[in-house]
């Protein structure tokens, strides 16, 4: 026969036997093989391991190739009269049996290819657990994301089987995505106020942040204590007057009462030449009070005062909670966060997202209820150390982050 003239095709298998059965399947004896090389191509999940593969190059005597497309029924009429000429002596049973298992031959084949392109679709499992330690620090999705964005963008398929590696690199860009603000100039009377909503902790911060204030002053002026008072603007709550009263006793310093930006403008220009610093206390309002929220910061817009406005959130706020505080509290132009109550909460992943979405500043971060002590300037190690199941390198990190403090 004139094999010459007939197109190379290939067929492919596991193993030369394979390829050599699957001919005889099809054309009964009526090959001929010209070529065979094995070759290792991607195979498995997601194709990251390679599996030898046997190609099997040959010719038949037909008019058509293998390769053009033939629908699975004119595939299997032309081989059923292929193996019918080719076999004379092969009973109609078996050719039925043949043409059955090149049937499931093909359905087996195309299951395999439909699964590969599932698992291609499917995640690495290095991205997986990825993914999962960054929900059980309670990172929000969007964060998640974003991060699995980077693991696809930087790793070869080949590095994301070292998982160790692309944890080592997700603590980096974690690192990297909390800003730390920058501290102001010291600008006599400096303003100091904490906006947020109800029993997150504002004043108990604001009297933590007046007695670093108080330290700090006395560090750098000889032992000099600073002149210091207090302004609540928290007329309606029971108590809070009270609250602030008590310490701006044990502090040795005043505390007034400012109903509105009148009384508010006036405390500031009475104070302005004698203090060094005047600590403003406000009340906390829903986040989704509109109303409250925007005649507090009519109250607050005392011409010439420039104050450093904190936003207080409370470390175990859920994500969303936390995504509309920032919004509703975004007028106040608030320089930077200071998150409370971190004694209080295991992850901070919901934290760091939320402030990377509203590409916020934390300052401070507050770990208790002891006025004097609980409060410490934020630092990416901090921040990083907290993570839950993550593997720290706690020298890398402090030789990298470790300056950011
Ligand atoms: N565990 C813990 N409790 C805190 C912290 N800061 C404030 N608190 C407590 O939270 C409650 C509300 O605090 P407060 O300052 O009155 O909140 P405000 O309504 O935002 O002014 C009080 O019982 C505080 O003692 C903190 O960092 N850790
Ligand atoms: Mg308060």
């Amino acid at each position: 026969m004139a094999y010459e003239d007939e197109i190379e095709q290939k067929i492919t298998g596991s193993t030369f036997e394979e390829c050599k059965e699957k001919l005889f399947n099809l054309y009964g004896k009526n090959f001929r093989i010209t070529n065979k090389v094995v070759d290792f191509r991607p195979g498995g999940f997601l194709y990251l391991k390679k599996k030898p593969v046997t190609i099997v190059s040959y010719v038949v005597p037909h008019q058509k190739s293998f390769n053009e497309s033939y629908s699975e029924e004119e595939q299997l009429a032309r081989n059923r009269e292929a193996i019918l000429q080719q076999a004379g002596n092969v009973t109609n049973v078996m050719v039925t049996r043949t043409l059955e298992e090149f049937k499931n031959d093909i359905t087996s084949q195309l299951k395999q290819m439909q699964q590969m392109s599932a698992a291609s679709q499917d995640k690495h499992e290095s991205i997986k657990k990825i993914e999962e330690m960054l929900e059980q620090n309670e990172f929000s999705l969007s964060y998640i994301n974003m991060i699995e964005e980077k693991i696809r963008n930087d790793f070869s398929l080949e590095q994301l089987d070292n998982f160790e590696l692309v944890e080592r690199r997700v603590v980096d860009w974690i690192g990297e995505s909390i800003t730390i603000a920058k501290e102001t100039a010291f600008r006599p009377p400096h303003v100091f106020i904490i906006v947020g909503p109800t029993g997150v902790g504002k004043t108990t911060t604001l009297v933590k942040l007046a007695a670093q204030f108080v330290k700090a002053f006395a560090a750098e002026h000889n032992g000099q204590r600073p002149a210091i008072c207090f302004i609540t603007t928290d007329t309606m709550r029971v108590g809070a007057m009270e609250q602030l009263e008590r310490w701006g006793k044990h502090m040795d310093s005043h505390v007034y009462k400012a109903e509105h930006t009148e009384d508010l403008k006036t405390l500031y220009d009475d104070n302005r030449a004698n203090m060094d610093a005047i600590f403003i206390d406000t009340s906390g309002f829903s986040p989704n009070d509109a109303t409250h929220i925007a005649q507090m910061k009519m109250l607050l817009e005392v011409p010439g005062m420039n104050p450093d406005i904190y936003l207080a959130l409370m470390a175990g706020t859920k994500t969303r909670d936390l995504q509309n505080i920032m919004q509703n509290y975004e007028p106040f132009g608030y320089k930077s966060v200071i998150v409370t109550k971190c004694d209080e909460s295991e992850q901070f992943g919901n934290v760091i997202s939320v402030m990377y979405d509203k590409h916020k500043a934390v300052s401070y971060i507050t770990h208790g209820q002891v006025a004097s002590r609980d409060i410490t300037k934020a630092n990416v190690v901090d921040f990083l150390t907290k993570l839950e199941n993550f593997k720290i390198d706690r020298i890398h990190i402090e030789d990298k982050f470790g300056g950011q403090a």
